[in-house]
């Protein structure tokens, strides 16, 4: 028991060693990730792991579970205070898990969903043919419209109304945009479904006040803890004033969901993730997060202006959040070639389709950028006019691995100002 990692197993000791370096020397620009602080990285990596806690707090179907109830009311509380939220379960081990708790909390097999479709920015979890979502239900999508590349919620309105979807979802994974959280709860009244919204992406920023909230509009809001939130890599489903709908008085949205989750979707929550998601909720209730949440949407808008002054398109012209979609095929280079160049040059993004896309998605015209991560190292506006500079060269220069080494040398040194953990240096 008293073995190191390095002297217990040399080979993954390499790897985190190897991640370490990466993380710390490179640029984190995948719009879905950040840097947790220690204190969140200390508690997921606790021996609360160590625990199962079947069950809600206060109603456990294990012994000893006196602490793991102090950290779970401690991320219900927070959370519930956070959002404005009336019920909160914090217990879904991702946002699939969330959405698949969702979902299962209101209607049964077979039942119709209406989400974003993929390529047009939802998710694999919105009704996906190879996810759970598309397998269980009979999946409906809207997209956005062709010529402004928003939500195009006439045709939503129409789709719900031909179809009488059961759920429909609102929120993605590569939406630049604000929502119309009123239009598409007016929508869901219209046919009476559930709305359930996605705030999985935004909800950092909804949490830092730099976002509309979905919360007092969405019947059940789902999110991932771990992008904008800046938490332990997990899920979360919230309730606003829709806590109490149900056709009998204890037949609950709410209750509802915490059955959704334990049993149905999941057994044992993960108590060390429990934690940290309370550490980091407790974080994203202090000013500074406020601050933070701003930055980062600052920092997006300068980035995406910076982009489209060195002739790149930006999917529908700019960001309101903490992402924006490059089209990049527009000037010949496909989105996978972009990821590579990019990643050679030290600078990490993801490829991605964008709206009505004429590549597959392993090789996309776009690709996503995001800027919650070096937001969290300190970089602010400055350093986005630079990154937006050594991007547009490292694309133009994508066949040169010397011009990317170069590059990829200059972005370390940009990186070693806007240090991440005090840990690092002691390796
Ligand atoms: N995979 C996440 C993202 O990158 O947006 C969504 O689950």
């Amino acid at each position: 028991m008293s073995l190191t990692l390095a002297q217990a197993d040399p080979d993954v000791a390499a790897a985190l060693d190897h991640e370490t370096l990466r993380q710390h020397e490179g640029l984190e620009m995948i719009a879905s990730e950040n840097f947790v602080s220690e204190a969140v990285l200390e508690a997921a990596g606790s021996i609360f792991t160590n625990k199962y806690a079947e069950g809600y707090p206060g109603r456990r179907y294990y012994g000893g579970c006196e602490f793991s109830d102090v950290v779970e009311n401690l991320a219900r509380d927070r959370a519930k205070q956070l959002f404005g939220a009336e019920h909160a379960n914090v217990q879904p081990h991702s946002g699939s898990q969330a959405n698949a708790s969702a979902y299962a909390a209101v209607i049964q097999p077979g039942d119709t969903i209406l989400g974003l479709d993929l390529s047009h920015g939802g998710h694999l979890t919105h009704g996906h043919k190879l996810s759970f979502s598309g397998k269980l239900y009979r999946p409906t999508f809207y997209t956005v419209r062709r010529d402004t590349e928003l939500i195009d919620y006439d045709q939503m309105e129409e789709i719900a109304e031909r179809e009488r979807p059961k759920v429909i979802i609102g929120g993605g994974s590569a939406y630049p945009r604000l929502w119309d959280f009123a239009r598409m709860r007016a929508i869901a009244d219209k046919v009476g479904a559930t709305y359930v919204f996605d705030m999985a992406h935004i909800a950092g920023l909804v949490a830092g006040g730099v976002h509309p909230s979905p919360i007092p509009h969405a019947h059940i809001t789902t999110t991932t803890t771990h992008k904008t939130l800046r938490g332990p890599r997990a899920g979360l489903i919230l309730c606003g004033k829709d806590y109490s709908v149900g056709p009998k008085p204890e037949q609950t949205i709410g209750k509802e969901i915490d059955r959704s989750v334990f049993p149905g979707q999941q057994g044992g929550p993960l108590m060390h993730i429990v934690a940290a998601k309370a550490v980091a909720l407790g974080e994203a209730l202090r000013p500074e997060f406020k601050t933070y949440a701003a930055q980062i949407v600052a920092n997006a808008k300068v980035l995406a202006a910076e982009l489209k002054e060195a002739g790149f398109r930006i999917v529908s012209g700019g960001t309101d959040n903490h992402l924006m979609l490059v089209d990049v095929f527009e000037k010949g280079i496909l989105g996978s070639e972009a990821e590579l160049a990019l990643g050679k040059a030290g600078i990490t993004v993801n490829k991605n389709t964008i709206p009505y896309d004429v590549n597959p998605p392993m090789k996309a015209s776009g690709i996503r950028i995001g800027t919650p991560a070096m937001t969290t190292r300190g970089m602010k506006e400055p350093e986005m006019v630079v990154i937006g500079a050594w991007i547009a060269k490292a694309l133009d220069r994508r066949n040169d691995d010397a011009a990317l080494e170069q590059i990829r040398k200059e972005v370390a040194e940009l990186a070693n100002r806007f240090p991440l953990y005090a840990w690092r240096r002691a390796q």
